[in-house]
């Protein structure tokens, strides 16, 4: 039994749409996580910074997208989307599991909050070498880890998307521009994409901003 706790349009969004890819069964516990008053205090059992997103599986609750992704993939092999111990994917695909969450994540937050440091200050270092590492590893291959696609490129994408496109901090490149435009040929982030908006509408807080009435 997979849970899945979820907010649309949030950083639970890339564990949406890694779910399409595996195309697995999962139950879906909705977390409104612009409620006024925020989260209640029972919601930190599932995740300890009541944040989303998080699943439980067969009763194990894992937190923190990178460790959700690699946990996801590992236990849906049929999907063939992590590649194997000994494959020499392994390494990148790992790298980009955390690297987006521990490096790309602060490193753009830093900078939509007019952050400025030294690059020993905080362990995630300066945002020009983070834009310029993704780019370079957006040049030598097609997808996060490799030549092909891996649970890994959820994660990339989903980061690449939301703060190139809608926060407008990462800057617009070409490699970035066409690995999301390979990624949005994908039928499973089309489905994932329609999924997240059909949700949001959904949401108070989206309805308020958007005047949607929602159904
Ligand atoms: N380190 C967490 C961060 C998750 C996170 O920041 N989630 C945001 C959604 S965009 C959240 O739940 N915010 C609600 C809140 O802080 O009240 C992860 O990578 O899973």
């Amino acid at each position: 039994m997979l849970k899945f706790y979820y907010a649309p349009w949030s950083r639970a969004s890339g564990v949406l749409y890694l779910l399409q890819e595996l195309g697995v069964d999962y139950e879906t516990v909705e977390i409104d996580i612009r409620q006024d008053g925020g989260l209640p205090e029972a919601y930190r059992k599932v995740q300890p910074n009541k944040k989303v997103p998080a699943i439980e599986h067969d009763g194990v609750v894992i937190t923190e997208r990178g460790a959700i992704t690699t946990y996801l993939a590992d236990a849906f092999p049929d999907a063939g989307l992590a590649p194997a111990i000994g494959d020499p994917m392994r390494g990148p695909y790992l790298t980009m599991n955390v690297y987006c969450d521990s490096v790309m994540d602060p490193c753009i937050a830093a900078r939509a909050h007019g952050l400025t440091y030294q690059s020993n200050d905080y362990s995630f270092g300066l945002f020009d070498d983070m834009v310029n590492y993704l780019e370079r590893c957006l040049t030598e291959r097609d997808y996060a880890a490799g030549n092909r696609f891996t649970a890994a490129d959820t994660q990339l994408a989903s980061a690449i998307g939301y703060t190139m496109d809608m926060m407008k901090i990462l800057p617009e490149r070409p490699v970035f521009r066409a690995y999301m435009d390979r990624i949005a040929a994908r039928p499973a982030h089309q489905r994932s994409q329609q999924m997240d908006s059909a949700a949001a509408m959904k949401v108070p807080f989206f309805q308020k901003q958007f005047g949607a009435k929602g159904e």
